[in-house]
This record gives C-alpha cells, structure tokens and sequence, in this order.
C-alpha cells in the first residue's frame, strides 16, 4: 500500500526553461476572451440554431453555411456605448487572474483592431472609430495585467486562400495560394499587432495538428517565430503554432480545449479551458461547469507544473454572463485568501497513484507543501501517503491567519487533524512546512 512514493522535498527539480517563461509559470492562472462577430449571432442564425448540437457559437458562420457578406452585417449589432473592454479586464484581476488573451482573430478572419490589411475588421465593419484591442492594451497597461494575443492564422473563412480545414467555404487552396494569404494578411497582421500595442507577452495561435500534416510549410511558420522574436523579444509564443516544443520556438504547451494533463511535466504548460461549452458567446448555452469543477481544474494542473487559461465569452455589448462572473468572483475571493498555495507554485512528482482527498502543490523557495482538500475526510483525519520526513509545522490556512494542527507520522502516512467548524465551503488548504 505505501509503495507510492513521493519524494516529498527530495528532488530538486531542474528547470530546463529560460527565465522569460518564469512569469507565465508563476501567474498560474490567466483569462482568455472570445469576443468577435460571432458573440452577436448569440448560437443563433435566422432563427436556426447553431448546426451540430455539440459545437462551439465562434463556429456559427461555418456551421451555418453563413455568407461573408451577411455575416458582416451582425457587427451593426454591437452596442458601443456600453462596450468598456477595463471591465473585462477588472473582472480578469479580481478572479486573481495575471494575464489575458484575447482573440484579435479567429477563424471568421475578422479582425478586431483597425487593421490596415483589406476591409474586414470589426471598426470597419461597424463602423466605429473604437479599436477594442487598444482599448484592452490600454486597461492591461493601467492594472498590470500582461496582455497576449490569439491570432487564427491557419484557418480564417474570409479569406479565398486561407485554410478552412473540410474546405467547405473557401474550396480547395493551393500552396501557392496559401503563402499569398500567408504573406498578404497573415504576416502584416502580426506586424500590425506585434508593432502598435506595446508590450505583448503571449502570442497564441491556433492549430491542433503539427505542421508536417498541415499546408503549412515549415518556412512560413519560422517567418512568424522570427518576426515575434525581433518586434517582441520577450512574448512567450505557445504550441497551437504548430512547431515543436522547442525552446527555438515555442515557449510554453497548450493542451487541448479542456484537456487536463495527468502527470507531471517540466516545462510550461497550459490547458485553455471553458466555464460554459462554447468559447464565444451562445444564448442557448446549456452546459456551465461547477466553481468546485473549475477549483479542481486550476489546483491539478498547477500539482503538475501547469497553467489554467480560462475563458470567458462576453455579448455584443460587452457584458458577461453572469454565470462566469459568479463563478470567477468565487475563485478570485478564494485566491485571495489562500493564493501563495498556487502562484509561483509547482507540483511533486507522484511516481505512482493520487491521493483521493486531494492534490499537492509546493514552493520550491519557501520548502513548503500545500494540501488542497477536495473531499473532506469523513472522520476528520486527513491522511497524507509517501512522506519522507518530518514537517516543522502543520496548519489550516484561514481568511485571515492561520490555525496549527496537530499532526502524526507514522512511517510514510502523515495524519493530520481537521477542524470540521473552520472548512473552507470550496477547498481547504493546509500548509506544511520543513526547515530548510
Ligand atoms: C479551438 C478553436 O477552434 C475554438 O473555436 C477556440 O478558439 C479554442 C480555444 O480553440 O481550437
């Protein structure tokens, strides 16, 4: 039974990442918005809804076999005298998030700033002066929050030479023609973006297969790296690009839409994840995920050296659901109670199983563990497998302060008291330090 060892405090762990991705693995945790024409279809077309019940109201345009023209029409739906991008980014810092990335264009190829390349962005559109991409540069700027950018830039439905993967609205497209939209829209978009913003931390793209079986050729997606390195030396550039983990590279891995990592990785690492099923806005929207389920979300993944991008999808007049909200003003109080148990925070190694009551998170600097309680032993005896050594102290982490446990080691089993009256209605945290 107590084969499982954890190596609890044994291991240093080498961190083969150069220093510019140490912000990103301290922050933890960061928001990601969808917010483009699409949010003011709302999962609905002509009165149909959105097509294929499981997908995503960023699709719409796709799914609903949506005519360019007609879809640029939803943008004289924005309501922009109630649009206020610092919300979203207030919202993002009370939820205790550290960075946001916002989709200056998804697969629709609407661009959401006042781009110079052609006539297909959201101020054109509308018909507005407001750039939103500024506006939230600006917010970013004045509550230091670190700003990144998604850019679809293998699939966009705009344009005739870009990639629509089943082929479907744009037909079928040519390597020659690929590199046209590559180097025509693509390439001075990124400069635009990389060049008239400030500062930009992360570049996120978009591509969930590797370049060998994409049209891409290698070529045109190190033109990006290189561009991104010499307009911004220090924006971290993730996986979705579509070349390897390689520090040369890419910075940090996205996993899958709410895909969840299930051991311990050494370099950084995110899972983008949903509070709601779809990314952009949907009025329909039936499915919206527990605040326990996102609380359990963000602590596994920073147990295993990772990061939770969390996405919120505003309407066209900027509000956010209060779904999100609710759920992300919980985890932003919470955050403030027990935050040094994730920032700046790794995980351990566990070379075998998982505890059932929880997950383990450590600061490496402070040679402190934290114990995230998920279900609350029956009997109040917290019982903690694979301990090597003796912890100096043990204690519940509290609103404000913190309450010593009384705690036993037998052999490997560490047994801690619980005070049942001073549990945390979300997930309590125990704090176990050693002498360093
Ligand atoms: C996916 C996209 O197709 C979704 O629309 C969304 O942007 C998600 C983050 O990535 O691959």
């Amino acid at each position: 039974l107590f084969l499982l060892t954890l190596y609890l405090f044994s291991l240093s762990f080498a961190t083969a990442q150069s220093p510019h991705t140490d912000w990103f693995e301290d922050a933890r945790f960061g928001m990601f918005i969808h917010w483009g024409l699409y949010s003011a279809a709302e999962g609905m077309w002509k009165g149909e809804k959105l097509r294929y019940i499981n997908n995503y109201a960023e699709w719409i345009r796709y799914r609903n076999r949506i005519s360019k023209e007609e879809y640029g029409q939803l943008a004289k739906r924005f309501v922009w005298d109630k649009i206020n991008p610092e919300e979203w980014v207030l919202l993002a810092k009370k939820a205790g998030m550290k960075y946001i990335i916002v989709t200056s264009k998804h697969h629709d190829g609407v661009a959401l700033w006042d781009t110079k390349v052609g006539e297909y962005s959201l101020p054109k559109l509308a018909g507005t002066r407001r750039d939103v991409i500024r506006e939230i540069a600006d917010a970013c700027r004045k509550h230091n929050m670190k700003l990144g950018f998604y850019y679809s830039h293998w699939i966009d439905w705009e344009h005739p030479y870009a990639w629509d993967h089943n082929q479907e609205l744009t037909g079928h497209v040519t390597d020659e023609q690929f590199d046209e939209y590559w180097q025509e829209k693509a390439i001075p978009q990124l400069r635009e973006l990389l060049t008239d913003y400030g500062d930009i931390s992360i570049m996120w793209f978009d591509m969930w297969i590797p370049y060998q079986h994409s049209i891409f050729k290698k070529q045109q997606l190190e033109q990006a790296v290189a561009l991104i390195r010499e307009l911004q030396p220090n924006c971290l550039i993730n996986s979705r690009l579509g070349l390897p983990t390689d520090a040369r590279y890419v910075d940090f891995e996205t996993l899958g839409d709410n895909q969840f990592g299930s051991s311990y990785v050494e370099h950084p690492w995110e899972t983008p994840g949903t509070i709601a099923h779809s990314w952009g806005y949907n009025g329909q929207e039936k499915e919206w995920k527990s605040t326990a389920q996102l609380f359990e979300s963000l602590i596994s993944n920073v147990a295993l050296n990772g990061n939770f991008t969390l996405n919120i999808g505003p309407r066209a007049d900027g509000s956010v659901p209060y779904e999100s909200i609710s759920r992300l003003n919980d985890i932003g109080s919470w955050l403030s109670k027990y935050g040094e148990a994730l920032y700046g925070n790794t995980g351990i190694k566990l070379h075998s199983g998982q505890h059932d009551w929880g997950k383990i998170t450590r600061s490496v600097s402070k040679n402190t563990a934290y114990f995230h309680i998920f279900n609350w032993p029956l009997d109040g005896v917290l019982r903690v497998s694979g301990i090597r050594s003796r912890p100096q102290k043990v204690e519940l982490l509290l609103e404000h302060g913190t309450k010593t446990l009384d705690f036993t080691l037998r052999g490997p089993l560490l047994h801690i008291r619980l005070p049942q009256a001073q549990r945390d209605p979300f997930v309590s945290v125990v704090r176990v330090t050693y002498n360093n």
